[in-house]
């Protein structure tokens, strides 16, 4: 196996016995080829799109669950995986007779696994196939590097672009784009200027996704406010829930009223609590826990079952192991998952039942945690915020959005966020905020010293208080603004929040805790060149960089 999609992969270089997240060489072969025959079936959907031929918006989903279920942590689930290649190839097996010339297709828009009889090909032949098509197939490293680079982007857009599905919310540009780019990874005739040029277009796409997944979580269950939300538990028997699927808490809220069984949420699903609708749900009763890494731990000591509805997924003990549940993307052997495609409603009664007969989750902690401060709120709060500014009494804004992992190394974004100049306000999303989201960092004026806009998809309202700042003071770039950017990165999610924030023109991010293994030194050199990309240092020579002391 070769992976090095993450950060956390081995040695900063990549998986090559075994994934550091426990992905087994098999799930990581059967991944690479589900990305091999996604990116088949988009040069083939490419294809038909530039001949006029409309593709569905099935085929569309089909493309971005497929690369949702390759991100770290999501989907460790062969059988599952196994079965998208093959439903992704009889897609493009019936997508391909329409095409009128396939003369300019790459190899796999036709690679299949039926043999003469027109039976399947055994699983060998997959795994044989597999190894000729993963990330080391690209031999030249700069442009394995791009392909890379733009396929981990796809794969944070395609997350975001489920999220949106599943609330009925669509954009065909979208997928067309991604398809197109896509494709694009296997077309040896694209130099490296071709291909950051398509990163960038990568980026552009992120910032349409994830307003399109804004649109369509706000459209559905209002705009965030400020929330103080439980971090203790109550006396029933609960059901956790992690990840970013708000459609599904939304079902399993609803299926869990008058039952006698509460909801928690865990890491990533924490901001649910700031949308106006979950408040109605007397059983939703707090976020339980931290950021996803502790799950071993937390979760054998909730008692209850625990509903993953994307990553990320930690191969979980034993001692849970029967209440664990996946769904939509996410996936785990053994753990029952619950189906429901794209619109229907789940059956969320085998979690339930087996809540009733779990004891109440064990307290790890009490008290309360503040946040809903995404756009819509933060610019309610705009004429607050800019007085604190003109006067002095803010200094600098600190985006600290991204993702928790479990390095050491990451303690530097607590003891950064500690060390802050108290006149300085953090900007987050995601479940970076793990680190100093229970630091008690106090207030100015009444504003908080963290303001967490929600999950890292929201990273794009961080984007829009932004611009809205540069548009209230008058400036020309949103580099002359009073905000610094100490990004810290895990999966592919952040690589499009990445890409998004380059698109829209924020130049000097600093990313940690290390590098992507995935830039080569030439690739990494661009980036610095081009936008000013750093890595991070120590936490004193950091504030000396961003506070000039
Ligand atoms: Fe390694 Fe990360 Fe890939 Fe898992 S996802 S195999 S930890 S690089
Ligand atoms: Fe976290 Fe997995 Fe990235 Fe959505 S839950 S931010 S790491």
């Amino acid at each position: 196996m070769f992976c090095y999609q993450c950060q956390e992969t081995a040695g900063c270089s990549g998986c090559t016995q075994m994934g550091v997240c426990g992905k087994k060489p098999e799930v990581a072969a059967m991944q690479d080829l589900l990305v091999y025959v996604s990116k088949g079936l988009s040069a083939v959907t490419t294809q038909l799109r530039k001949e006029g031929t409309k593709v569905s918006e099935e085929t569309n989903h089909l493309i971005t669950w497929n690369l949702f279920t390759t991100i770290t942590n999501a989907n460790f689930d062969n059988e599952a995986i196994i079965a998208r290649i093959h439903n992704t190839l009889s897609v493009r097996r019936t997508l391909i007779l329409q095409v009128k010339d396939t003369s300019g297709l790459p190899e796999a828009a036709f690679w299949d696994i039926k043999t003469k009889d027109g039976s399947d090909a055994s699983d060998d032949v997959l795994f044989a196939k597999a190894k000729e098509a993963g990330v080391l197939s690209t031999k030249d490293e700069d442009i394995r590097s791009l392909r890379e680079l733009i396929t981990y982007g796809l794969k944070g857009l395609s997350a975001y672009s489920k999220h949106a599905n599943v609330l009925l919310s669509d954009d065909p540009e979208i997928d067309a784009f991604l398809q197109r780019a896509l494709a694009a990874t296997l077309d040896d005739s694209l130099t490296a200027d071709d291909l950051v040029a398509l990163t960038l277009e990568t980026g552009n796409y992120g910032v349409r996704g994830m307003a399109m997944l804004d649109t369509a979580n706000t459209g559905a269950y209002g705009n965030p406010e400020i929330t103080r939300v439980n971090i203790g538990v109550g006396k029933n028997p609960g059901i956790l829930v992690s990840g970013h699927d708000l459609k599904d808490l939304e079902m399993l809220l609803e299926q869990t009223q008058g039952t006698g069984v509460d909801v928690y949420t865990h890491s990533e699903m924490l901001p649910a609590h700031y949308y106006p609708a979950f408040k109605k749900y007397p059983n939703f009763v707090g976020n339980y826990g931290n950021a996803w890494w502790k799950q071993k731990e937390e979760f054998e000591r909730f008692h209850g079952p625990i509903l993953m509805t994307t990553n990320c997924i930690v191969p979980p003990k034993d001692s849970y192991k029967d209440r664990l549940y996946t769904t939509g993307a996410a996936g785990y052997p053994g753990c029952t998952h619950i189906d429901g495609e794209i619109g229907a409603q789940k059956d969320f009664s085998a979690l339930i039942e087996q809540a009733k007969h779990c004891s109440a989750p064990e307290e790890l902690e009490h008290g309360e945690i503040i946040g809903g401060f995404a756009h819509n709120q933060v610019l309610a709060l705009a004429s607050q915020i800019v007085e604190a500014v003109n006067s002095g009494a803010i200094k600098k804004f600190v985006v600290m959005a991204g993702c928790d992992g479990r390095a050491n190394s990451r303690n530097y974004y607590t003891d950064f966020a500690r060390a802050l100049p108290k006149d300085a306000v953090i900007l987050t999303a995601g479940c970076a905020k793990y680190k100093y989201n229970k630091l008690n960092l106090g207030d100015i004026n009444g504003i908080p010293r963290v303001l967490d806009a929600g999950q890292c998809n929201d990273s794009y309202s961080l984007a829009v208080i932004a611009l809205k700042l540069k548009e209230v003071f008058g400036l020309d770039d949103i580099n002359d603004l009073p905000i610094v950017y100490n990004i810290a990165w895990y999966e592919q999610k952040a690589v499009i929040v990445l890409l998004a924030l380059l698109a829209l023109g924020v130049k000097n991010i600093h990313l940690g805790p290390t590098l992507p293994a995935f830039l080569s030194p030439n690739v990494a050199k661009i980036l610095t060149d081009t936008f000013g990309i750093a890595g991070i240092g120590t936490v004193e020579d950091d504030l000396k960089l961003f506070f000039g002391k």
